[in-house]
């Protein structure tokens, strides 16, 4: 089969973005993680984290049966905003839903379409996110996204109000030829000039311990409060910045897991328990964070209003 066929078929089951690579094996993620941990922007809990994508970053030898892989990506740019009374906590664009099990079902119905067309039963491996693949590399390789000065990796029409998945798979796909996406940044800096703890001042990096995502994530003291606003869970400011993210295209899906909405009413979060809690953010992002974590942050968006 040949990757506009997988393309076209992406299409279908509602993936935005796909392509296809045979590339491999991911030096270059090595030595990124290498430079990243020199300046000081990988926090020490990310230490195991850090040694497993390394060992990822050579896709052939941990997965010596694979051939190929499908990179996938869905646009989660939907309005999902919801109407809640009295001191409310913002809750960032990507997590209103849980895109990323979206994503996965997407790629499910895709691999079954494969299996169907090529009469074959192949081997696969599906993932989205919480893993040690380097996707932003490998998404780069597909040619579906090239990388952002904002960390992130964007493309024309959905910018980087993306979540990226991929398909391992052991099938030779034929593989079009295709000159890499260009950099969309050219001479711009305005997400680095918008972060507000100054976490991207080196180009296509993030200092992750300055980072208010990695910060709202985690039970760690919260740098300069002062800036921090009314955020309940993670960061979108040097998304929403970007001009190629402004003149990006909104989408509707029909993602139905963990779906809470981009606000929160604080006086229903502090009314609720860790059991509460955890029932609330069910089959959402939050839920894999601490109770503790996620109430520092809301104590500290409570003292916005
Ligand atoms: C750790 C992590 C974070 C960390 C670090 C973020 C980061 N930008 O790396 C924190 C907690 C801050 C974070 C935040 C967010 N994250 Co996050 N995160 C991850 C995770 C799990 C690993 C990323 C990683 O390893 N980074 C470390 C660096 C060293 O690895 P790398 O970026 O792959 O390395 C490449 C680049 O550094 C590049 N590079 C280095 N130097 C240079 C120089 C030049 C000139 C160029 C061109 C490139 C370049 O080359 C390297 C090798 O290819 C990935 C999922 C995954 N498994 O990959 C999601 C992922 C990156 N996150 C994602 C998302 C959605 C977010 C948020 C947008 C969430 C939100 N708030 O809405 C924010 C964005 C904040 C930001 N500005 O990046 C998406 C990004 C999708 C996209 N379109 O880019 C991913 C891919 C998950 C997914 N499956 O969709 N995240
Ligand atoms: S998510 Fe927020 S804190 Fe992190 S780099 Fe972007 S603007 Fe800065
Ligand atoms: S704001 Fe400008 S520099 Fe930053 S990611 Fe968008 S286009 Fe690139």
């Amino acid at each position: 089969m040949n990757e506009k066929r997988i393309i076209q078929l992406a299409k279908e089951v509602g993936i935005n973005l796909c392509g296809v690579t045979d590339k491999l094996d991911y030096p270059e993620v090595k030595v990124a993680i290498d430079a990243w941990v020199e300046k000081d922007f990988i926090p020490a809990r990310y230490g195991k984290f850090r040694e497993k994508k390394k060992k990822f970053a050579s896709i052939q030898e941990k997965y010596p049966w694979a051939r190929s892989i499908i990179a996938c990506a869905i646009s989660y740019n939907e309005n999902n905003e919801v109407e809640v009374e009295g001191p409310y906590g913002e809750i960032a664009k990507y997590t209103a839903r849980n895109y990323y099990a979206y994503l996965r079902s997407l790629m499910e119905k895709l691999v079954k379409k494969i299996q169907s067309e090529t009469n074959s039963v192949y081997r696969y491996n599906i993932y989205t996110c919480y893993n040690n693949l380097p996707e932003k590399a490998i998404a780069v390789a597909a040619g579906i996204v090239s990388y952002a000065k904002n960390g992130t990796v964007m493309e024309k029409e959905f910018g980087s109000y993306t979540v990226l998945g991929e398909i391992i798979t052991d099938l030779p796909l034929q593989i079009e030829n295709k000159d890499l996406m260009r950099n969309l940044c050219g001479n711009c800096r305005i997400c680095i000039e918008a972060c507000p703890t100054d976490a991207l001042n080196d180009e296509y990096k993030v200092n992750i311990p300055r980072c208010y995502q990695f910060i709202s994530e985690n039970e760690v003291e919260i740098i300069e409060p002062e800036k921090w606003g009314k955020k309940f869970y993670g960061c979108t400011i040097c998304l929403d910045v970007c001009p190629v993210n402004k003149r990006s295209q909104e989408v509707v899906t029909h993602a139905t897991d963990g779906v809470i909405g981009t606000k929160i009413g604080l006086h229903n979060f502090f009314s609720m328990n860790e059991n509460d809690f955890k029932n609330y953010f069910k089959n959402n992002q939050v839920s894999m964070r601490t109770y503790k974590a996620i109430l520092k942050n809301a104590e500290l968006c409570k003292k916005a209003f």
